[in-house]
């Protein structure tokens, strides 16, 4: 599929994540049946057909990794995403598609070995919420925010 992509259906409770680069490089991108049409749409193009590979995981598995933070546009994993590693972002600027990301993240999924704090405001400043998968050990969903929904604007994750 090097650098053909240009739609893709999947099952119900499957996801897919399409990668920049081969061996799962690069930007990436997720996928599930909860988003609209219109929105895989741009996803796709927002990738420029440069997507070269691709992992899809239904029911329990995830295609969020065991040391990254996965967050949401939208409630229940929807809308757009942006996926972190280990390390602290004093901005939330951008999604990987190069739309605004601040104050927008309602849903998220934390890797297993890993927690993420959220600040209300860029470096660090304001309220803050902390999820944590480690006690848990599996990934941790959390469907809409309670607090900080549509707020958070810098963040910290952790994994060990
Ligand atoms: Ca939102
Ligand atoms: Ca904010």
């Amino acid at each position: 599929m090097n650098d053909k992509a240009s739609s893709i259906i999947l099952g119900k409770n499957c996801s897919a994540r399409l990668y920049e680069h081969g061996d799962f490089g690069g930007r990436s991108l997720i996928y599930n049946e909860r988003r609209k049409a219109s929105e895989a749409w741009g996803w796709l193009n927002s990738l420029n057909d440069q997507v070269s590979s691709m992992k899809v995981r239904c029911g329990e598995q995830s295609v969020v990794g065991d040391s990254e933070v996965c967050l949401f546009e939208h409630g229940d994993m929807r809308g757009n995403v942006a996926c972190y590693g280990k390390g602290d972002v004093r901005f939330v600027d951008k999604y990987p598609d190069g739309a605004a990301a601040n104050d927008t993240f309602s849903s998220l999924v934390v890797g297993k070995n890993c927690s993420v704090t959220l600040f209300e405001h860029g470096d660090y400043f304001g309220m803050a919420v902390n999820y944590s998968a480690i006690s848990a050990g599996k990934n941790v969903k959390v469907n809409w925010f309670q607090e900080l929904n549509d707020q958070t604007s810098s963040l910290q994750v952790r994994c060990r």
